[in-house]
């Protein structure tokens, strides 16, 4: 059997992962995933007939968000987890269908996404040739519907984080909706599918926003923060992933117990909130980008725990220390349930095995500084202005994203260091690793990366370059003196690319490669109306993209 998946940067040859996933994902769990956003499909369908008489269902929406959030990229690998929420998805959307015909509302859809019924995981199998990627067969459509959906699944996942916070908005959830019925309508011509790709912008931006409010107004505002990389003797628990409500209950369950907690990868930014920072066993942060973590988690000793993306298949050597919860899933791994009746999750079966391993093994010591999202930026507004009046400050780029295994990511380490020593970094994601522990010093007191958090976080950034544009009194965004280099590797930064482009702005370079996804004709449309650009070397981009 052979798969067809191109969602990431890493997809085999630059093309697409044809017999198994660069990411480990296998042909099977890539034929689920496949089924399992067919039957969300459906479900929206008929979640959208019943919203025609009020009668959309919140659980649908949940589901929606679930199953895009399982299907993103180094999430889910686990394909009971996912023949389950195929099953689940077929009953909720013939239990909502059964009641809103019941109240007289007709269901128009024709589509097999509505009807299927499939009991099993061979069933699941024979049915995924016909209704993968590859089914439709226009490549400029396909890239256009594939680059929405694309954006919808990084969309889904900070909805999914707000709502754990208990903050949803209806509008985002039925751009969801829209855009998973969008991606079934063989009738949509390239320019209707342009403005719904920019449609998915806008609402990337309002999730992205509703993120942001639930995570300061549960934790509060992001400040600058000495993040501790060392490590103490006591034993430990990791946590990895973007789940900050995940972050809270472990941190709530561990105090006490004598089992120290720490950070991993796109986890770092929980240093930041005031919240989290008062436990006194919060220890800092251990290791660096996901794709290290073979190396990271064997030296860590201690179980680790995943609340989302990124999952490297696990070693033998360590598997039985790796625990999933959430939308993240492994097979062989032990997964946390979800809260119930508005209790905590339980995390007490982590905190045990935790107790009975050795403690971390130091793979570096010192500190490195962030905090720097939009509130902590706009108290030092002042600073920063009067660093580029006097010009001391000539240039901001904008380098967040994600992070990947390739070598050719050496060119954000070197790029960083290249850098004029005028020229100010702002990032978030965890592309930040290859540049957030090179000594790059301050401009004033200003030091030169500033981190505002995680990828979603790159909201953060928006928000202060706007700022920037009132306080010097500019029309336009892209007059403000900020460049911008982005990394990509999986669907969040998809939505964060999209969210960009809705607020205006132009010129994004993106790299290290130009999406597999994007045809020839969508890459001239970004061109063209958006200036988006690839990379080339270090020295010429420097030229073009800080210099000129
Ligand atoms: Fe390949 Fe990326 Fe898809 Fe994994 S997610 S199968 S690496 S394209
Ligand atoms: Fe990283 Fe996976 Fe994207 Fe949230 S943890 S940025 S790659």
């Amino acid at each position: 059997m052979s798969m067809f998946c191109y969602q990431c940067q890493e997809a085999a040859k630059g093309t697409g992962c044809t017999i198994k996933g660069v990411c480990g994902k296998t042909d099977e769990v890539a034929a689920l995933q496949d089924v399992l956003l067919f039957v969300t499909k459906g479900l929206a369908h008929i979640n959208s007939a019943a919203a025609t008489k009020g009668l959309d269902s919140d659980k649908a929406y949940k589901y929606m968000i679930d199953s895009l959030f399982i299907t993103i990229t180094n999430a889910n690998f686990d394909e009971i987890k996912i023949e389950e929420k195929i099953l689940e998805g077929i009953e909720l959307r013939d239990e909502l269908r059964a009641s809103i015909e019941a109240e007289g509302v007709k269901v128009s859809s024709n589509e097999l996404s509505v009807k299927y019924t499939g009991k099993n995981k061979s069933d699941f199998l024979a049915v995924a040739p016909s209704i993968g990627i590859l089914s439709i067969e226009n490549e400029d459509i396909r890239s256009l519907k594939e680059l929405m959906i694309y954006g919808v699944k990084g969309m889904a996942a900070y909805a999914e984080h707000a709502m754990n916070l208990g903050y949803e908005n209806k509008d985002v959830c039925q751009f969801i909706q829209k855009a998973l019925i969008a991606s079934c309508d063989n009738q949509l011509n390239v320019d209707e599918l342009v403005a719904l790709v920019l449609e998915t912008g806008k609402n990337g931006v309002d999730a992205m926003a509703l993120l942001d409010k639930a995570n300061t107004e549960s934790y509060g505002h992001p400040e600058i923060t000495s993040v501790n990389l060392g490590v103490r003797n006591n034993p430990a628990i990791l946590i990895s992933g973007h789940d900050l409500k995940d972050m809270e209950e472990l941190l709530k369950q561990t105090e006490g117990t004598g089992v120290d907690v720490y950070t991993h990868s796109e986890m770092l930014p929980a240093n930041y909130y005031p919240a989290f920072k008062k436990y006194k066993h919060f220890v800092g942060n251990y290791g660096n980008a996901w794709w290290k973590q073979k190396e990271e988690f064997e030296s860590f000793n201690g179980p680790v725990l995943f609340t989302t993306n990124c999952i490297v298949p696990p070693k033998e050597s360590y598997i039985n220390r790796i625990y999933t919860t959430g939308t993240s899933g492994f097979k062989g791994c032990t997964h946390i349930p979800d809260r119930k009746g508005g209790q905590p999750k339980d995390f007490s079966v982590i905190i045990e095995h935790a107790k009975k391993c050795p403690s971390p093994t130091e793979i570096e010591t010192g500190e490195i500084v962030g905090g720097f999202a939009h509130n902590q930026v706009l108290q030092l507004a002042d600073k920063v202005v009067e660093a580029v009046k006097s010009g001391a400050i000539k240039k901001f780029v904008v380098m967040g994203g994600c992070d990947g295994r390739m070598n050719d990511r050496e060119y954000y380490t070197d790029f960083a260091t290249e850098l004029p020593t005028d020229t100010i970094i702002l990032t978030a994601g965890c592309a930040k690793y290859r540049y957030n522990k090179l000594a790059l010093g301050d401009i004033d007191g200003i030091p030169r990366v500033l981190d505002a958090g995680q990828c979603n976080d790159s909201y953060s950034l928006a928000v202060t370059a706007l700022k920037l544009k009132e306080v010097f009194g500019l029309d336009d965004i892209n007059d403000l003196p900020i460049a911008y280099n982005i990394a990509w590797y999986e669907q969040k930064a998809v939505i964060v690319l999209l969210a960009l482009l809705s607020l205006g702005i132009k010129n994004i370079n993106l790299g290290p490669t130009l999406p597999a996804f994007l045809s020839p004709n969508v890459t001239k449309v970004l061109v063209e109306n958006f200036g988006i650009s690839g990379i080339t070397n270090v020295k010429e981009d420097i030229e073009r993209i800080i210099l000129a």
